[in-house]
């Protein structure tokens, strides 16, 4: 095996004999060559699109297949191999269809599998060292694919609630082509790599509008800590379409609902507050789940990434669906057209259990996400021209497990007082709960929500530029120091980059697929660099 998508990658150069993050190396085989087999669908659905020929069922296995290689997310084989199937069963229907000849496509058109360890041979040799020996190349084309990995996952959560676009898909399977098209020079990977920004822009405004419209505008919200004495379910990952269900079927039953991680956003969305036993938000973020599912005490669902390999202790009250599996947790199945999950099972196990343990006390505020930055406006701007506010940092992101991360936490301590954090992702965790105060009502933490939610922060910075009347985006008074785990995030920077962000400060680590060459190429062109400590780049960030 070797990968390297994530910032965890083993010395900082890339897993080789099993994942940092606990990827079994035939896990990491299997996606290599789902990944492969994508890359050639996208080139026949392509053409099968230019004939007009309907690929909505396509579409969708092309997003989900991403999104299920996506770091932490799925740690099965047995899902791999049958998706492996699936895709081959996907690829020959395709071809048929659009009269199309596989030898003039790409190699894997032809292939074929006789048994499962004929699938998990070929796996062996698809991975991206196989495939690019061009260090400058495969690392525009990692940077490409992960881009897509990333913002395939929103399009995802947005097609789960009924939205699509279909300029989304169709960058989708160019982009995938232009991976395995060796006429691509690396100045048309890097173009592409800023167009892959784009659409990482369009499919966070599509499952902003998808969110929105179905639960409402986040409204600014305080989230309880403490527990209460009722058996209780968790629920962790992206989902808000699975929380949807869970509360309705969780309703008069005397279980409640706690969020973990990156779904204690959902606390901010008008829609979920209906629910009496949504009662609060529970530990922090991903990478501690060992501990906190543990003495959570009830039956834990996991609708997305970030799942760490489970102990044997709570593996019997673990859960998983959507595209997060590991062998020996629960999964629930997906729902039928016009149907619902069934949750019933973790109903009935959680009556079983005891109340969670109590971890923490209090509670936090959060909900401001564009619509409600925009509207304190007038106000913020007064602060600024005041001199009360004089930076705005962007520490939106990803949290991880290393220690180095505690740098986060101290940068964000000692942050001067008239500087306000603008934050989005697990990163928060780090420190939405210190007590950094306000400046005259405005919290000097303003969590805007998921990841995605970026968007929102985005959208606020060239908002503000419209009203400042400045020709640069770059001239506003925001810094941005953003933090990296996962694959999202690499779709949350290069939107970023797309829409002309500068300065950006990426950590606690450069991404080891970058080469040199190609990380001299994003300092040159956008004067991106990463973290030192604390102290200093307090001083050069803030000034
Ligand atoms: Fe975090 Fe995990 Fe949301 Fe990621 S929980 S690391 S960038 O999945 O997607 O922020
Ligand atoms: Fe290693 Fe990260 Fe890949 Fe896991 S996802 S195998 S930690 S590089």
């Amino acid at each position: 095996m070797f990968c390297f998508q994530c910032q965890e990658t083993a010395k900082g150069e890339g897993c080789s004999t099993k994942g940092v993050c606990g990827k079994p190396p035939e896990v990491a085989n299997l996606q290599d060559l789902l990944i492969y087999l994508i890359k050639g669908i996208a080139i026949s659905s392509k053409k099968a699109d230019d004939k007009g020929i309907d690929q909505t069922d396509v579409n969708k296995f092309i997003i989900e297949s991403l999104f299920a290689t996506i770091t932490n997310g799925n740690f099965n084989d047995d899902y791999f191999i049958d998706k492996i199937k699936e895709a081959i069963k996907i690829r020959d229907g395709i071809n048929q269809e659009a009269a199309l000849n596989p030898e003039e496509l790409y190699d894997c058109q032809s292939w074929s599998f006789d048994s499962d360890d004929d699938i998990i041979e070929k796996s062996k040799h698809v991975g991206v060292l196989h495939v690019d020996s061009n260090e400058d190349l495969r690392s525009l084309k990692e940077l490409i694919t992960y881009g897509i990995k990333g913002f395939a996952a929103y399009a995802d959560h947005a097609y789960v609630l009924g939205y699509t676009n279909s300029d989304i898909f169709s960058f989708v399977k160019r982009g995938l082509e232009a991976t395995v098209d060796e006429n691509q020079s690396a100045d048309d990977l890097t173009a592409l790599a800023l167009e892959t920004g784009k659409y990482a822009v369009e499919s966070m405004a599509l499952l902003d509008e998808a969110n929105t419209s179905t639960y409402g505008t986040p409204e600014v919200t305080k989230v309880s800590l403490g527990v209460g004495s009722n058996p209780s379910i968790l629920v962790s990952g992206h989902d808000l379409k699975d929380l949807e269900e869970l509360l309705e079927q969780t309703k008069g039953t005397g279980v409640d609902v706690y969020t973990h991680g990156e779904m204690l956003p959902a606390h901010y969305y008008p829609f979920f507050k209906k629910y009496d036993n949504f009662v609060g938000n529970y530990g922090n973020s991903w990478w501690k789940q060992k501990e906190e599912f543990e003495a959570f005490n009830g039956p834990i669902l996991l609708t997305t990434n970030c799942l760490v390999p489970p102990k044997e202790s709570y593996l019997d009250r673990l859960y998983t669906t959507g595209n997060v599996s590991y062998k020996g947790a629960n999964h629930i199945s997906d729902r039928k057209e016009g149907g619902t999950k069934d949750f019933s099972q973790l109903i009935e196990q959680a009556k079983k259990c005891s109340p969670p343990e109590q971890l923490e006390t209090g509670e936090i505020v959060g909900g401001f996400a564009k619509d409600t930055i925009l509207s304190y406006k007038d106000t913020i701007l007064s602060l600024v021209n005041q001199g009360k506010i004089k930076k705005f940092v962007v520490m939106a992101g990803c949290d991880g497990r290393f220690k180095s991360r505690e740098y986060y936490t101290e940068f964000a301590e000692n942050l001067p007082s008239d500087t306000v954090i603008l934050t989005a992702g697990c990163a928060k965790y780090r420190y939405n709960k210190l007590d950094l105060g306000d400046i005259d009502g405005i919290p000097r933490i303003l969590d805007a929500g998921q990841c995605n939610d970026s968007y929102s922060l985005a959208v606020v910075a060239m908002k503000l530029q419209e009203v400042l009347e400045l020709d640069d985006i770059n001239d506003l008074p925001i810094v941005y120091n953003v933090a990296w785990y996962e694959q999202k995030a690499c779709t949350v920077l290069l939107a970023l980059l797309h829409l002309g962000i500068k300065n950006i400060h990426l950590g606690p680590t450069l991404p080891a697929f970058l080469s040199e060459n190609i990380t001299n190429v994003l300092v040159k062109n956008f004067n991106m660099g990463t973290i030192s400590d604390a102290q200093s780049d307090i001083s050069k960030m803030i000034g």
